[in-house]
């Protein structure tokens, strides 16, 4: 046997008992195609499980439930009216739920809204046939994205999957497409019952064989993207932009080529009458060694321009990533700023990518790091599809052996306001709301620095579409999915935020107990639901305490990034430093006295990040290089802030490990075990970096910590 048959997979947020309230009940669908075809097959199943049936024929007798497109013909007297009143109006993925008559109606005008509503009644559980006003919902952002960074070959350094923690790929196996067509699409299952809609199955770092996916080893791409339709899931390539050189034999890849422009033409074409819904392609190019325009003298407008021409005829995209900066800087050179870069690259290049180009830019400006301010590219080109990226897979975040709940975060990051409390959010940016174009040459040149600029986004123009929210994936061949089974309220998290960035992280999270530990299955639904938000929800918080304080970010160790090593990049090209010396710590990009960062903000975090006093604590030493004895916002000096979140993110973690064990026989056993596993993993860890950080920063500045903790 297979190994994917071998190891029984977890469910995930759907278990069979989360389909009881519906499977027990007669349904009536209405409406043709594809995805229809998957709801009737997602209440068949149940109604199999639970003894209720589905009915296609709008005259069926007694039915307890009506799912139907509002251009179904014929449609039941219960649904007709409001069909026909709503028709049209409930956007490409939205759904209309009326539950204030005897019977329960689902409307949607697209077999995509048809399968979002069904998962919407699975959440609702029981309480969908309760008396309710009638709800619309659509998603906030149209782009909800997973990049796998997965290799096709096990890479000697990354793996088969890089920066994955939870086993190998669920596509890739040593060379070759691992072949377990059903753990791909119960993924595509988990993904739509969330609300993702695209995914990318290759690594950002394109090596040899990974580069022929989009030629010889196409056929690969075509059958994952079949397995995922189903669920409305598109699947995205990410290429090479060598690929004219590397692939096709031409002497170069130069975007303004003619001979490069047909080859990718060609190429692209030839991917469309394979997958004719392809999503299209994802570009990390000049970074990290990737190749790209740079090499020819160009820039990355006319590269990302390149490959939308390519893609434009059949309707795809191109997320040409942000992520460009210099990895061999001279440690000793203080004028370079990492930083700096994404904005410094991209931000005079607004409005002259094509309205197919899709710039996906990091949420912050340096790496994933706990603690980051939000990117200021984000605020800085009015008049190009953004979207931002996240990190899913939890790099620095404890590498899915650590509980860290990104929910808060994520909810955080999106609704950020870079304008100043009345302006537009991160979401609004990654939505398109008001976004203005100008299109291909439009010729617009940035502004420089963005200190004092105000929000134009909203003026004149035309609209165009946002870029929507992209996540490294955290998914992998794992039984749990995710190693880490916590981490799966990650994933699901993404999800739920991408459609709507306005929802409580803490609902979420509600909504992921609910689901995962159906309380039919657990010996105290109350106590489980309770403790596992005691443990989850201020978890990412907890994590920040215990590593890297006060957003001065990667005191990690070089390579695995896991664990404390306070200065392992310290002399290092990588560009992150943290200055810590006899007398304080911390990176000083003030406009004042430093690299001028803060400058690439909007008022008013401009001036907020500029002033040590008002700048928020949490990001001190992101932007400032302060004394140990400097008092923060908070009244605590920093160097005992750093003892004493230090003391506390430990005890936090004890707490949680006790928490834990209350669960022991409440809970799936092999779901309590892992767990308690990784938990004693998760204390190990933070005590190291507790005494190491304390320990360095005592040695460094001689201040006792006021309490005499231990300090080593
Ligand atoms: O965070 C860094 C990772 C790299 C990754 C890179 C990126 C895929 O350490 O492993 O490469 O970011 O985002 O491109």
């Amino acid at each position: 046997p297979t190994p994917d048959r071998a190891v029984a997979r977890h469910p995930a947020w759907l278990p069979p008992e989360a389909f009881g309230p519906l499977g027990i009940r007669s349904a009536l669908v209405c409406g043709t195609g594809p995805l229809v075809d998957t709801v009737v097959e997602e209440l068949t199943r149940a109604g199999t499980r639970y003894g209720g049936r589905v009915h296609r024929h709008a005259r069926a007798g007694a039915v307890e439930l009506v799912l139907a497109l509002t251009g179904a013909d014929p449609l039941p007297p219960v649904a007709a009216r409001l069909a026909g009143e709503v028709a049209g109006t409930l956007g490409a993925e939205g759904f209309l739920l009326d539950r204030s008559g005897h019977v329960p109606v689902l409307l949607a005008d697209t077999p995509a809204g048809l399968l979002y509503g069904l998962f919407h009644l699975v959440r609702l559980g029981g309480s969908a046939f309760d008396l309710h006003p009638v709800e619309r919902h659509r998603p906030a952002l149209d782009r909800r994205m997973l990049d796998h960074w997965d290799n096709v070959d096990v890479h000697p350094v990354m793996g088969q999957v890089e920066r994955g923690y939870a086993g190998g790929s669920i596509f890739w196996r040593d060379g070759a497409a691992r072949n377990e067509p059903d753990r791909i699409r119960e993924y595509g299952r988990l993904l739509a019952a969330c609300g993702v809609n695209a995914i990318t199955v290759n690594n950002v770092n394109v090596h040899a064989t990974e580069a022929r996916l989009l030629t010889d080893r196409l056929g690969d791409v075509a059958a994952i993207a079949d397995l995922l339709r189903p669920y409305a899931v598109r699947v995205h390539l990410s290429v090479t932009f060598a690929a004219p050189v590397v692939l096709g034999g031409l002497p170069t890849a130069d975007p303004l080529d003619d001979r490069v422009r047909a080859w990718w033409a060609t190429a692209t074409r030839q991917v469309y009458d394979r997958i004719p819904d392809f999503g299209g392609y994802v570009v990390k190019a000049d970074s990290e060694g990737q190749p790209g325009p740079f090499t020819y003298g160009r820039d990355h407008a006319d590269g990302a321009n390149l490959l939308a021409g390519a893609l434009a005829p059949f309707g795809g995209v191109v997320h040409w990533r942000a992520f460009v900066y210099n990895h061999r800087q001279d440690w000793r050179d203080r004028t370079t700023d990492r930083a700096r870069a994404a904005y410094d690259h991209f931000a005079p290049l607004d409005g002259r990518f094509r309205d197919n180009v899709i710039v996906q830019v990091k949420h912050g400006p340096i790496d994933f790091q706990a603690r980051e301010p939000v990117s200021p590219v984000l605020a800085a080109m009015p008049a190009t599809r953004l979207a931002v990226e996240v990190q899913v897979t939890q790099e620095y975040t404890g590498q899915q052996r650590h509980v860290c709940y990104l929910g808060p975060w994520w909810s955080e990051l999106l609704g950020f306001t870079p304008w100043g409390p009345q302006g537009r959010t991160v979401a609004d940016i990654a939505a398109g709301a008001g976004r203005t174009g100008t299109g291909a040459g439009g010729g617009r040149t940035g502004t420089g620095a963005g200190a004092g600029r105000t929000d134009t986004g909203a003026a004149g123009g035309r609209t165009l579409p946002g870029g929507g929210l992209v996540g490294v994936a955290n998914v992998g061949a794992d039984p749990f999915w995710t190693g880490h089974p916590l981490a799966q309220a990650n994933l699901y998290a993404f999800g739920r935020l991408g459609w709507d960035p306005r929802l409580d992280p803490r609902a979420v999270l509600d909504e992921w107990i609910g689901l995962t530990f159906p309380p039919s299955t657990t010996g105290d639904p109350a106590l489980v639901r309770r403790t596992l938000h005691e443990i989850m929800d201020d978890s990412w918080r907890t994590y920040e305490r215990y590593t890297a304080p006060l957003g001065v970010g990667f005191m990690v160790n070089p390579r695995d990034h896991y664990g404390p090593g306070v200065d392992g990049y310290e002399y290092s090209p990588w560009g992150t430093y943290h200055f810590a010396d006899r007398d304080g710590v911390g990176v000083d990009r003030t406009r004042a006295t430093g690299t001028g960062f803060t400058g690439q903000y909007p008022c008013p975090w401009a001036e907020r990040y500029e002033s040590v006093e008002q700048c928020p604590d949490e990001l001190l030493l992101f932007f400032h290089h302060v004394p140990y004895d400097h008092v923060l916002r908070s009244g605590s000096t920093v160097i005992q802030h750093i003892y004493d979140t230090h003391f506390a993110g430990v005890e936090q973690v004890k707490t949680m490990r006790q928490r834990w064990q209350r669960l022991a026989g409440l809970v799936d056993a092999a779901v309590h075990a892992r767990v308690s596993g990784l938990l004693e993993e998760q204390l190990r860890c933070a005590r190291e970096w507790r005494d190491q950080i304390n320990t360095y920063f005592f040695r460094k500045s001689g201040v006792p910590d006021t309490h005499s903790r231990p300090i080593h």
